[in-house]
């Protein structure tokens, strides 16, 4: 047993039940927020004709890493303040097609009734001087725990396909070389980032090119044939008989 601790055994288990208790509220923060994507992204693929959702990630920092930001950012080692200054403990990433998508899921993720934008962080309208674009928005939803409710920040990061392929190889270079990116390297990334943002702004516009000869293609079809095509479930055997009644008690 280590006899120099300035803590004693009974002060150490009350701070790893603290730690344990603040680190559990984001993971059901989490959670809830991953939950509300993926059934978002449930009803886009059972009732709509195309999912703007790609793909979601998500993960909870480790008190490790919370820590180094602490100590990194000169913070007071509380809870309080960490959960005060640190807004990434819980973080999302939800990757979309298209810029358009981007910004009808952000309307969604608005419309819950139990969710509320605290801060949104638009770098497609600014774009970071590397080329980085992304919208971020920091949530804040309600956890219940058998003794307090809290409310508690995600961090939500949405962004284009084109653009987490750039910002995944980035944040790699920048990391491999500890911040200090050579002039060269620098330049190509921002080439690079250039090039997904034309990319994205020309694969939006077949996107729509697309929609509007679909929209077209649809008045022509068959109503039910449309719904029947894009439902989850299926309705009865013969349901759909020309001239069919459905038969009364
Ligand atoms: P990691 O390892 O991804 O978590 P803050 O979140 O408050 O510490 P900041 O800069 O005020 O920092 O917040 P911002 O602008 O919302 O950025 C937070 C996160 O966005 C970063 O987290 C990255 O994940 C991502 N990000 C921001 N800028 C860039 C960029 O230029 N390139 C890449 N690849 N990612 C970026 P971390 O903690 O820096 O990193």
């Amino acid at each position: 047993m280590n006899t120099n601790s300035p803590y004693s055994l009974q002060q150490l288990q009350k701070m790893k039940m603290e730690l344990t208790r603040f680190m559990m509220a984001y993971e059901f923060a989490l959670d809830q927020i991953t939950t509300k994507i993926e059934n978002l992204s449930q009803e886009f693929h059972y009732t709509h004709e195309y999912n703007p959702i790609e793909h979601v990630n998500s993960r909870l920092k480790s008190p490790e890493s919370i820590f180094q930001k602490v100590l990194k950012r000169n913070l007071p080692l509380t809870l309080p303040a960490i959960e005060k200054n640190i807004t990434d403990i819980a973080g999302v990433r939800i990757i979309c097609s298209f810029q358009s998508d981007i910004y009808a899921l952000k309307g969604m993720l608005e419309r819950q009734e139990d969710v509320r934008i605290v801060e949104v962080k638009d770098y497609f309208k600014q774009p970071k001087s590397n080329g980085y674009q992304s919208l971020h928005l920091l949530l804040e939803v309600p956890v219940h725990m058998s003794s307090t409710s809290k409310k508690i920040i995600v961090e939500v990061q949405i962004r284009t396909i084109a653009m987490d392929f750039w910002a995944s190889l980035e944040h790699k270079i920048y990391y491999k070389y500890n911040q200090a990116v050579p002039d060269r390297l620098r330049s190509e990334l921002k080439e690079a980032a250039d090039s997904a943002s034309a990319l994205d702004r020309k694969m939006e516009k077949l996107h729509l090119e697309m929609k509007e000869i679909k929209k077209t293609e649809r008045e022509e079809e068959h109503p039910l044939e449309l719904m029947l095509a894009h439902s989850r479930f299926s309705l009865p055997e013969g349901f759909l008989k020309a001239g069919e009644s459905p038969e009364e008690d």
